[in-house]
């Protein structure tokens, strides 16, 4: 091999469920005989009636169609949650950490159980029934968990909203979905902050059409108004609830939930998960690339938010009756050394977290890490953009003292589970790839002209030949946009997003994506989605958005804007710019460097040429390429010589 490599560690490799043989031969067989392999491996799940067919895919792009286990009946809540109680009734499911380290608390299978039920018995009563939407506006409580497996004992699909966008994105959600419930808090607690939840759910219901009613969770006991006919508070409605509530069996292939995600064109998406295909890839792949033992304490940082929130705090952890840390607060409060903190205190043996995170906390400084007492952690993991191998390094040797490996796991909300990883028995691991495809999974590399390239070492743009039980199903309301975003572009394939370079050994290397998306702190960005937000401002004419690479956040928004005729060019309207793009979509969509542009690069035809754009804020001057095709070539030179620093 020729990058640096570091082999499995003694100590794991001994008693790891995966050595590398195995991985090797189940592989093979995962890919050769998928029927036969996903076949057996669908008994990891309780099945209300059995399935007698396994896989019916189709990626012909004039009939594109995913079905597994399609006749099977089950149910997700009674898997996560049911089927554990005669065994560990009174074992930890979730382990509660709040924002504030002297709040916490663990909720035992049986808890969980009482009050799933309850909360499902409420729901009904407030009107949801099987096939039902249901929003969740939530900050990092159990009850977003709860929430989330009572929908799925009644059958009602869930659309999680991240507690951190803005009252428009909630309300597009709301009125795309259709949802007859939202679930909410009085406010979130981030950091010692207070976040309005209610305040921006009530801004939000202004724009909404249809009948909806509002479940609140009193969490911070804030001063709230209530809508009387349209607001519950959450204990006066569960409270009283009873507290038997049989799980509805539902179809394999009945939608488990929508979740909303940026692509590189249009408005954000609803990804459609299936129930039986999505939980048990959510469960299988928590058990093996995590290397998850019964007994196990896991902790993923995710915010449930996030597609890694649905599958690896709640649905994967919990199918596998395991012990999930959910925690409410962010990784520097009270003080760089929280993430440390929390691992020390719950004896944490898993933990997995995201790039940006481990960038900002290896700034603080080693002394955050080095006082608190590791040694539980058996296994890292990382996910959400790739990991620079100097983050890699230290993520290694100051928090995993050299004898944890890093589960570096590429996925995609689309993807539902984690698709390319080492699994930590079996793989050797090299810093900054996510190294061999999981069982089932078959990447392929294809050239601009879609052509599968036939050599080991190249690269290319990643793709998926065949299908796996996890994939998303369709685009809420909309398959032919499924359809034309996944499986057009590169006829007869899966199509990722994403660029990649496969070495001698075979290992992936995820480059980026190779469209119009961007990711900051691990959140997916539509610049579309950015650009459309700026041109609603009243001074703004016209908007164009890139990456650039940033030292915490891997890349950082980028803007350039044309005012309207008149418009100073002042430090005031960057910073109203900055609130207008905050209100429009949340704070995490807020620009970091924005350039006054009288012009913008476009060929004759009126096309921006965004390659140029994202070289100027990449810095890299020297390689602009062809600039003979714009209409007017000099406003390149202004846009260099105004270039915004870092
Ligand atoms: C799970 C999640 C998906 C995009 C994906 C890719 C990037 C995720 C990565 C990674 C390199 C990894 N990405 N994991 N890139 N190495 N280990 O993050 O889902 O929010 O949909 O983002 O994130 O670009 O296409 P999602």
């Amino acid at each position: 091999m020729s990058e640096n490599v570091y082999p499995v560690p003694a100590d794991v490799a001994k008693d790891a469920l995966i050595d590398n043989d195995t991985y090797l031969s189940m592989y093979k067989q995962s890919v050769e005989d998928p029927d036969g392999f996903w076949g057996e491996q669908g008994k990891r799940l309780d099945w209300i009636k059995p399935y007698t067919k396994v896989k019916n895919t189709s990626y012909d792009y004039h009939n594109v169609s995913i079905k597994w286990f399609e006749d099977g009946e089950l149910n997700v809540s009674a898997n996560c949650i049911d089927r554990h109680l005669e065994t560990r009734g009174d074992q930890t499911a979730i382990i509660w950490e709040g924002d504030d380290p002297a709040d916490d608390e663990n909720i035992t299978y049986k808890q969980l159980h009482e009050r799933v039920s309850k909360l499902a018995n409420a729901y009904k009563e407030l009107g949801v029934g099987k096939g039902d939407r249901v929003i969740l506006y939530l900050p990092m409580i159990p009850e977003a968990a709860y929430s989330m497996l009572a929908c799925a004992r009644i059958g009602a699909i869930h659309s999680i909203v991240f507690g951190g966008f803005s009252p428009d994105a909630l309300a597009d959600r709301i009125n795309g979905s259709q949802a007859k419930l939202v679930v909410t808090a009085d406010q979130g607690l981030r950091g010692g902050r207070k976040v309005p939840l209610k305040t921006n759910a009530d801004a939000a219901f202004e724009k909404v059409k249809h009948d909806a009613k509002m479940l609140v969770v009193k969490r911070t006991g804030g001063d709230i108004p209530m809508v009387e006919g349209r607001d519950v508070w959450y204990d006066d409605v569960v409270g009283p609830a009873s507290a038997d509530c049989p799980p509805e069996p539902m179809n394999a292939e009945d939608p488990l939930f929508i979740l909303y995600t940026s692509g590189s064109t249009g408005m954000p998406k609803g990804v459609v998960h299936s129930t039986g295909g999505y939980l048990l890839y959510a469960s299988m792949t928590h058990q093996y690339v995590f290397d998850y033992k019964d007994g196990d304490i896991y902790w993923c940082t995710a915010d449930v938010g996030w597609v890694t929130g649905h599958s690896y705090i709640v649905y994967g952890p919990l199918a596998n009756g395991a012990t999930t840390v959910m925690f409410e607060g962010v990784p520097t409060y009270p003080s760089p050394s929280r993430f440390w903190d929390v691992c020390e205190k719950h004896k944490v043996n898993i933990f997995y977290t995201a790039p940006t995170a481990i960038r900002s906390l290896m700034g603080a400084g080693n002394e955050h890490v080095e006082k608190a007492d590791l040694s539980t952690l058996r296994v890292l993991g990382s996910v959400g953009e790739p990991i620079n191998p100097e983050a890699w390094k230290w993520y290694y040797e100051v928090v995993g003292k050299e004898k944890c490996p890093i589960v570096d796991t590429w996925w995609q909300t689309e993807t539902g589970g984690i698709m390319i990883t080492p699994l930590p028995g079996a793989t050797d691991l090299k810093p900054g790839s996510a190294t061999r495809p999981f069982f089932g999974v078959q990447p392929v590399m294809l050239d601009n002209d879609g052509k599968e390239i036939a050599e080991t070492e190249c690269e290319g743009i990643l793709c998926i030949a065949d299908s796996w039980p996890g994939q998303m199903r369709t685009v809420f309301g909309d398959h032919d946009r499924f359809v034309s975003t996944y499986f057009e572009t590169f006829k007869g394939y899966y199509f990722a997003g994403d660029g990649a370079r496969r070495d001698a050994d075979g290992y992936y290397w995820i480059t980026g994506r190779v469209d119009d998306v961007i990711n900051v702190s691990g959140h997916r960005m539509g610049t579309a989605e950015v650009e459309s937000a700026l041109v609603a401002h009243p001074k703004v004419s016209e908007a164009a958005v890139v990456g650039y690479p940033h030292d915490i956040k891997g890349q950082g928004i980028y803007v350039y804007v044309t005012l309207m005729e008149g418009e100073e060019e002042t430090e005031d309207l960057r910073k109203e710019l900055r609130t207008w793009v905050r209100g429009e979509i949340g704070p995490i969509a807020s620009p970091d460097l924005i350039q006054f542009a009288p012009g913008l690069p476009k060929t004759r035809s009126g096309k921006i040429m965004r390659r140029i754009l994202r070289k100027i804020a990449e810095d890299d001057f020297g390689s602009l390429g062809d600039t003979s095709t714009l209409a007017d070539p000099a406003v390149v030179d202004d846009l260099i010589d105004n270039r915004q620093n870092r």
